[in-house]
């Protein structure tokens, strides 16, 4: 369910069926308007009673969708996949027909918010479907089935004693995070690529259908919807992703340097050599995405204080529901109200134990009427605890837009939503941490910061060109640009162009390795993550400065500040009901997203990284 912008696989908005009482005569699968018997001229008052029930149409199907979407990925069956597919092929057939039927009032002179509404209906759904009941049909089916296929995945393997053992993406992600081992990490990422290669012909053809929904609505890809949700023309927004990591790029690149130098001191030059990109496997994540979790290799400064936050956790027997608790307590102390009790009860937390699930982290209102909760599979550990703040973001923004129309019910635009969250991490503290007992003093010296940061930008900064490079394959794939027969190819390509990573073993066409990251099953497009991985030092920023905070950037905490609350809390109610620059103007001051806070806040690592790497052979 993607309606959440965090996880809906196929929309932006969960959605549903309820098609009978739907769009004026023409939904499911009767004709288009234009196709139909000649309408008299449309005006703009029944563009207005259009949009309004529209609105009321979709809070309905998307409640609907959203419930079988929750179902399904708490439960992953066969029935539970047939079901939500269902739902989803209503919502799609709506859709279709409800954007065609808008086509009459183009060229009309519209109030804002009809207009408004009419645009974000074309845009705000990540999947199109035909208007062909079967290959709608086949549409939902795959995608369910795609997903299906993510959150079941395993890698079985044989003991010498004979006994197959499976192991899960959650226990292959623990090996990734924590050996040091070079071939037992080699072991851990080929076995999760090879859940990925079944699902290489239902890829295919989801492409293949998908775009011609996207023709039928009017644009000339999926690739092109998805752009076109950004308040600018799609060449335009492909643009500003380039110029957004113009400027992050020289940090990458000095990041990558002393990353790669680092692990060649560990696992040898042979196997990590100067001037080449590094083995994906080598980076403590299954997709090199985040490389936290090596800190333990690259800390500059042994023996300072501890800022293992998950030994902590471990430690204190932090309980999921009390790490939840602890991210909540963060908002409220902004002045943001509390979680609805219903939270506590419909979230899961937890694996269960008797059946497959999504693991991958998601936030949900399935009513849209405030029915928040989270879907994760939490383990006490400090990254865990990051995602914890990220998905409560999400539901801080939906509790602050549900009372608006349905299609006004999403983000500023779909970074601003994946900001949120990481916005208030960034105020997670050493003096944060302490005072919540989870870290002992810190002492504020050169040494401590540059640890702390080096901390922050394995995270951060290592993330940024994988957050670009996921939808750079996508975009070049719905548009044709890469055929099927490369689409393996095209993938390694962009990862070392962007990353500068390499696959640790061959691979080829046989493999499917885009399918082995949730987002691309799931059709959840990933420019969202790049844009919020700069957007929320913006954000930090700018409540700092509305908290009246003075000093470095890098040392501003939020917690406890009524001002910066009001200051989100303001954003947030906007829901999507302003293009975002407004949005981004009523929180920053600024129209223009920019990754200057972002450099500003690593000023003093950067510093320190030149030094490091003078002499070594940078880039690859
Ligand atoms: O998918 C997510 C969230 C849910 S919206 C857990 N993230 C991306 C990922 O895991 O790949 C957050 C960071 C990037
Ligand atoms: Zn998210």
């Amino acid at each position: 369910m993607i309606r959440n912008l965090t996880v809906l696989p196929l929309f932006r908005a969960a959605c549903a069926a309820a098609l009978l009482f739907a769009l004026p005569a023409t939904a499911q699968g009767t004709p288009p308007a234009s196709a139909a018997a000649p309408q008299a001229k449309a005006t703009a008052e029944e563009a207005k009673k259009f949009a309004e029930r529209v609105n009321a149409d979709l809070k309905r199907l998307w409640t609907r969708q959203a419930t079988a979407e929750w179902i399904k990925s708490t439960y992953i069956t066969d029935d539970t996949e047939r079901n939500a597919a269902w739902v989803n092929e209503e919502v799609l057939a709506y859709m279709n027909q409800a954007i065609k039927d808008s086509r009459r009032f183009d060229g009309l002179k519209l109030d804002a918010d009809t207009a408004r509404t009419i645009h974000l209906l074309r845009v705000s759904s990540a999947l199109a479907a035909p208007s062909d009941t079967q290959k709608r049909a086949e549409v939902a089916a795959i995608a369910a089935k795609l997903e299906g296929l993510y959150g079941k995945g395993k890698y079985c393997k044989k003991s010498k004693d004979g006994k197959e053992a499976c192991r899960d993406l959650g226990e292959l992600s623990d090996v990734l995070a924590a050996s040091r081992n070079y071939d037992e990490l080699l072991d851990a990422w080929v076995g999760w690529h090879a859940i990925s290669p079944p699902m290489r012909p239902l890829y295919e053809r989801f492409v293949t259908l998908g775009n011609e929904g996207a023709k039928e609505i009017g644009f000339s890809n999926i690739g092109n919807l998805w752009k076109s949700a950004y308040d600018l023309p799609p060449e335009q927004f492909e643009q500003e992703t380039q110029r957004l990591w113009q400027q992050v790029k020289p940090l990458y690149d000095d990041l990558h340097c002393y990353v790669r130098a680092r692990l060649a001191k560990h696992y040898g030059e042979a196997k990590v050599p100067a001037g080449k990109p590094i083995p994906a496997h080598l980076l403590g994540n299954m997709w090199a995405q985040e490389w936290n979790n090596i800190y333990p290799l690259m800390e500059p400064f042994p023996g300072q204080a501890s800022l293992d936050v998950s030994a902590a956790l471990k430690a204190q027997n932090y309980d999921p529901k009390k790490m939840v608790q602890l991210g909540e307590k963060f908002f409220t102390s902004l002045g943001l109200k509390p979680l609805p009790a219903t939270f506590w009860e419909r979230s899961q937390f937890t694996k269960p134990q008797d059946r497959d699930v999504v693991c991958h982290a998601s936030a949900w209102d399935v009513t849209y009427e405030n029915d928040l909760r989270i879907k994760m599979c939490i383990k006490p550990t400090e990254e865990d605890l990051v995602t914890i703040h990220h998905e409560l973001g999400h539901n801080y923004y939906y509790t602050y837009y549900f009372t608006k129309p349905a299609l006004y019910q999403a983000g500023a635009h779909d970074g601003f939503h994946e900001a949120i969250g990481d916005a208030i991490t960034l105020s997670i503290t050493p003096g944060y941490l302490q005072q919540a007992g989870l870290l002992k003093d810190v002492p504020k010296n050169e040494k401590n910061l540059i640890n702390l940061q080096m901390k922050d930008a394995l995270e951060k900064v290592a993330f940024l060109p994988f957050g670009l490079l996921i939808d750079q394959w996508r975009w070049d794939v719905f548009a044709g640009k890469t055929a099927p027969g490369n689409y393996n190819k095209a993938w390694w390509t962009l990862r070392e162009k962007y990353q500068g990573v390499a696959a640790p073993v061959a691979r080829s066409e046989k493999d499917f390795d885009p399918g082995a990251k949730y987002h691309v099953p799931a059709n959840v497009p990933y420019t969202r993550y790049f844009l919020a991985r700069i957007l929320q030092f913006q954000f930090h920023k700018a409540l700092c400065e509305a908290a009246g905070f003075k000093g470095p950037l890098h040392e501003c905490s939020v917690y406890g500040n009524k001002e910066a609350g009001k200051r989100l809390q303001a954003m947030l109610e906007m829901g999507a009901s302003k293009p975002w620059p407004e949005a981004l103007f009523a929180m920053t001051g600024q129209r223009q997203m920019d990754a200057t806070p972002l450099i500003e806040y690593f000023g003093p690592l950067r510093g320190w990284l030149q030094e490091q790497n003078k002499g070594q052979r940078c880039g690859w």
